[in-house]
């Protein structure tokens, strides 16, 4: 297993996101990247890789050019407005909702803020298009890895990226790994690959990226949105457009859901996985659905990401991960690591 874990990830380091009409600490840190590679060094699952630079060219198989445009010169353009700014996360306030125009860039920064957003809960800050960008390289990295016949690589990395979109940012994501992965793993011969998440909140990101599409399967296990973020997409009657019709899969399960339901569902999932034909997999590996997540409301227990990464590898298939969300921080190295352990050792097997 070949690891690309994301140099520059500490450069994304938000201060406050909103939270019930406060400003409160962000929950998604550097420290949880640093507690993966701390237990990494304790159980060494796989082999440490550095990722070559992303093209732009590849970034945009799966975002708007004019969107990277923003969040590339986004920071600069921030402390431009006010050299005080520097000091300052950046968050959107206003929101283009339905009725209003989104072919117009407006000029104002703002504006441009929250037309690029779904929620004031991801701040931008100094360094996090450099770390966005470096863990992009990271999941294309892996999906090369695993296009030249390696069994598995994982995109070590954050900030995560399951809720970004072709041009929106939202759930603390910029740039979506998994939909990088999927579409790099498509653009090395991979015929039909599936994206399987397993994050607690549904990977409205990319969904929205491949719902049209037949070629990329996207399947999402997460917290019914009627109750968890992020609400507005991720319910089961959301099976795909046109030639996408049938390649969408939701797997919503009542806040509360322990493993056992829980692995249900995942059976379900990677039996349409199977179904499908998938010549390679993504997995976007969030550990929010664990009993100690201060944001989530599952109760999977450490162990069980041990069978998690068992499951996967009984699947078959050369895959990806990419890591998304885990809140509870201390916790968070053993959950992922588990799931990388218990997947090399039952495809070793
Ligand atoms: N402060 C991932 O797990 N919560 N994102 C909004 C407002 C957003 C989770 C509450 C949760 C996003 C990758
Ligand atoms: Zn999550």
């Amino acid at each position: 297993m070949l690891i690309y874990a994301n140099p520059r990830h500490a450069l994304h380091d938000g201060r406050h996101e909103m939270f019930r009409g406060r400003l409160v600490p962000c929950h998604e840190t550097p420290a949880r990247l640093d507690h993966v590679l701390a237990e990494l060094g304790r159980r060494p699952v796989g082999e440490l890789c550095d990722a070559p630079p992303v093209p732009r060219a590849t970034l945009e198989r799966v975002h708007a050019p004019r969107y990277l445009n923003f969040l590339a010169n986004a920071w600069a353009e921030w402390v431009a407005l006010d050299p005080a700014n520097a000091e300052v996360d950046a968050l959107p306030s206003t929101w283009p909702v339905r009725g209003f125009r989104h072919d117009v860039e407006p000029a104002n920064f703002s504006a441009r803020m929250g037309l690029y957003s779904y929620d004031a809960g991801t701040p931008l800050t100094a360094g996090t298009w450099a770390a966005a960008e470096a863990g992009a390289a990271c999941a294309v990295a892996a999906a090369q890895a695993v296009g030249r016949g390696q069994r598995a690589a994982v995109a070590l990395t954050r900030p995560p990226g399951h809720h970004a979109g072709a041009d929106f940012f939202g759930g603390y994501c910029f740039l979506n790994n998994a939909a990088l992965a999927a579409q790099s793993l498509r653009d090395g011969g991979a015929k039909r690959v599936a994206v399987v998440d397993v994050d607690y909140h549904h990977g409205n990101g990319t969904q929205s990226l491949f719902y049209g599409r037949s070629d990329v399967l996207t399947i999402s296990i997460h917290g019914d949105p009627r109750t968890e973020y992020p609400f507005f997409l991720g319910h089961a009657d959301e099976r795909g457009e046109g030639d996408g019709f049938g390649f969408n899969l939701n797997l919503p399960l009542p806040a509360g859901t322990g493993f056992v339901a829980w692995r249900t569902a995942l059976m379900a999932a990677l039996q349409r996985v199977t179904d499908f034909g998938a010549d390679a997999l993504v997995v976007a590996l969030g550990v929010d659905t664990y009993e100690g997540d201060p944001i989530s409301r599952f109760t999977l227990g450490s162990g069980d990401y041990l069978q998690l990464g068992r499951d996967l590898a009984a699947a078959g298939l050369p895959t990806v991960f990419t890591l998304e969300g885990g809140y509870a921080v201390a916790a968070m190295g053993v959950n992922v690591v588990n799931v990388l352990e218990g997947f090399a050792l039952a495809s070793a097997a």
